[in-house]
């Protein structure tokens, strides 16, 4: 199939060795599947024992594997030696990192072998299997009853790998060898202000679909035409040319659609009457896709989202985009979020604080943030973990950077939430970085011509004169917004020098101000101008909220953060320990000050907001 083609050749352009998974199946949650989330025994290997021998030569590089962790055998006679045993090692849970689960892995970067054991016995005898796994950071080799599957680079997308006729009635054993060393050709490379968080961080799923099954299908609203839905399905399989049925009871829409050759249906029907999504009434629509044997249910919300010069319209109306930054990380036990109740947790508390928008910062976040949201009513930045300093001269960086933006836009390209693809953070400006951005904006205008595209820039001062603020940038002439993060009042200078600052922003589009904020350690307090005291950083978003308000084309801004997070980065003895503190909520938490202050100017942009025609 050509889309499959596609993709697997930019999959296989970002990954060595072995074979590259399939692109995974959009709505995995919804197929028939057997869970092989729960206990997994686990191998810490930090010499990477089980994947190498002592001349460095991977054990996998041969035709037939010759030894090594993978093959989860017992010593057949006493003259083969093994020194390992999966059923004697402890075990950690799946979906999870491994850094919060055991203390002696908190700092941990490098190899855990994982083991799960599972009986399979097939739906039908023409039914096909695929091993889905919701991500794992950050690469990850995958083996099926000794043998190798592939592996997958990137840490935070969906991979499969189809195992139709590999699967046995009682005892498969699927190895996956996971490594979250930072590489400086990495994206993300070595530095990041976030914790690597190593594992199979989401679920892990066996997936049992019909011969021919629905493989990938997008439903989107036309820009400028909120009444007309285009779509495809692809289907995937021996029978390209099954009928499509697709049905929306409550909105009497009933369409079967003849795929092509290459088992791809395209469709268009209108919206005859339906209610658009919106963060006030996020209404989403049932949707039921067939073809041959294969059949699931869909939830999704209709809705447009365009610019016209400064404004950003969802459904044709200027919005402003009360907003907050959020990483895939539950404060309360500092560990990745990786539930459905952990992501209704966190975007629950955006909620309280007043928001209609969430930017999901720095990395995709798991599937259950996109379809709470839609639930919800949240708007969604997404993001590619392009952070700081990648290599932008090297090809490869750029194919990996590449296919983790396919793979997530892939994914949620059914969120009526997600309005928003995010490119990258704070790169610093040059030839080969422009020209690698520019190259991923096209690739996700030509992935998803409907949303629009951003990436968190940067702004600066001229020679002398600190109150003046700059925000040019030749990647804003091919982004639809343009963000940018500032730190006035923390890394620079006082709260006070808000006042005095003024801003020169010479593009006619949206203003998003994707960064802002001030560490505070939760009930430290003191004058304001006591540093990571709550009162400091109440007075820095106080101080803040007019200053960006003088921004004529301000359409939004998600401030930094909503709670406080894990990073290695952060050693202030009895103050940050291991944790960024610009949190509007605590470890343990409970709001800060500066919480209210945000809450109550959200309360006012919302009720501007409401008096509008
Ligand atoms: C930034 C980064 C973000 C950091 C934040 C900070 O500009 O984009 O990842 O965590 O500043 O706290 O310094």
């Amino acid at each position: 199939m050509k889309r499959l083609l596609l993709l697997s050749v930019f999959s296989l352009l970002a990954v060595s060795g072995f074979g590259a998974p399939g692109a995974p199946f959009i709505n995995a949650a919804a197929r028939e599947a057997l869970s092989l989330n729960g206990r997994w025994h686990v191998i810490v290997d930090p010499y990477d024992n089980g994947y190498v021998n002592y001349r460095l030569e991977r054990f996998d590089a041969a035709p037939k594997p010759t030894g090594g962790y993978f093959l989860d055998q017992k010593p057949a006679n006493p003259s083969q030696l093994l020194e390992y045993d999966f059923d004697r090692s402890p075990s950690l849970n799946v979906p999870g990192d491994w850094n919060s689960q055991d203390d002696k892995l908190l700092y941990y970067e490098n190899t855990v072998w994982y083991r799960q054991l599972f009986d399979f016995t097939p739906g039908t005898a023409d039914a096909r299997q695929f091993l889905h796994f919701g991500a794992a950071n950050y690469e990850a080799d995958v083996y099926l009853n000794g043998a190798k599957l592939g592996r997958h680079v990137g840490g935070f997308t969906p991979f499969q790998f189809e195992v139709t006729g590999r699967l046995k009635p009682k005892g498969n054993s699927l190895v996956v060898r996971v490594n979250n060393q930072r590489h400086p050709e990495g994206v993300p490379t070595v530095n990041t202000d976030w914790w690597n968080y190593g594992g199979l961080t989401r679920d892990v799923r066996l997936l049992e679909t019909p011969a021919t099954c629905i493989c990938d299908y997008a439903f989107q609203v036309q820009p400028g035409d909120a009444h007309l839905v285009r779509g495809y399905v692809q289907l995937d399989g021996g029978a390209p040319g099954l009928p499509v049925r697709i049905e929306i009871p409550e909105l009497k829409v009933a369409v079967t659609v003849q795929p092509d050759q290459a088992g791809r249906a395209t469709f268009e029907f209108a919206l005859n009457g339906a209610e658009l999504w919106s963060p006030e009434h996020p209404r989403l629509y049932g949707i039921t896709l067939s073809a041959g044997a294969d059949h699931f249910s869909e939830k999704v919300g209709f809705r447009t989202i365009e610019t016209r010069g400064p404004d950003i319209l969802l459904n044709g109306k200027s919005i402003f985009l009360r907003g907050i930054c959020l990483h895939e990380e539950n404060p309360l036990r500092g560990g990745r979020a990786t539930t459905a109740a952990e992501a209704r947790q966190l975007l629950g508390w955006a909620k309280e604080l007043g928001c209609n928008y969430v930017r999901l910062a720095h990395y995709p976040h798991n599937e259950y943030m996109a379809r709470v949201a839609d639930e919800l009513g949240l708007l969604l930045w997404e993001e590619v973990p392009v952070y700081w300093t990648i290599h932008w001269d090297d090809p490869d960086t750029y194919a990996n950077a590449e296919n983790q933006l396919t793979e997530l836009i892939n994914r949620d390209r059914n969120r009526a939430s997600v309005i928003v693809w995010s490119m990258a953070n704070e790169t610093p400006i040059s030839t080969a970085r422009t020209a690698f951005l520019k190259k991923m904006v096209a690739r996700a205008r030509a992935l998803d011509p409907t949303r629009l595209i951003s990436a968190a820039m940067e702004r600066h001062s001229p020679q002398g004169d600190t109150a003046t603020n700059i925000v040019e940038d030749p990647l804003a002439e091919v982004t639809d917004l343009v963000s940018f993060n500032q730190y006035i009042g923390w890394y620079a200078g006082l709260p006070d020098d808000c006042a005095k600052a003024n801003w020169i922003i010479n593009y006619n589009k949206p203003v998003i101000v994707s960064e802002f904020g001030g560490d505070a350690l939760q009930g430290l307090h003191g004058d304001r101008l006591t540093r990571f005291t709550e009162e400091y950083q109440a007075d820095l978003y106080r101080q803040t909220l007019p200053m960006l308000d003088k921004i004529p084309q301000l359409r939004g801004m998600t401030p930094w953060i909503l709670c406080d997070f894990r990073s290695p980065r952060r050693v202030l003895p009895n103050i940050q320990d291991g944790w960024n503190r610009k949190g509007l909520i605590g470890e343990n938490g409970t709001r800060k000050q500066a919480f209210a202050v945000l809450q109550e100017y959200y309360a006012r942009k919302a009720a501007e907001a409401a008096k509008l025609p």
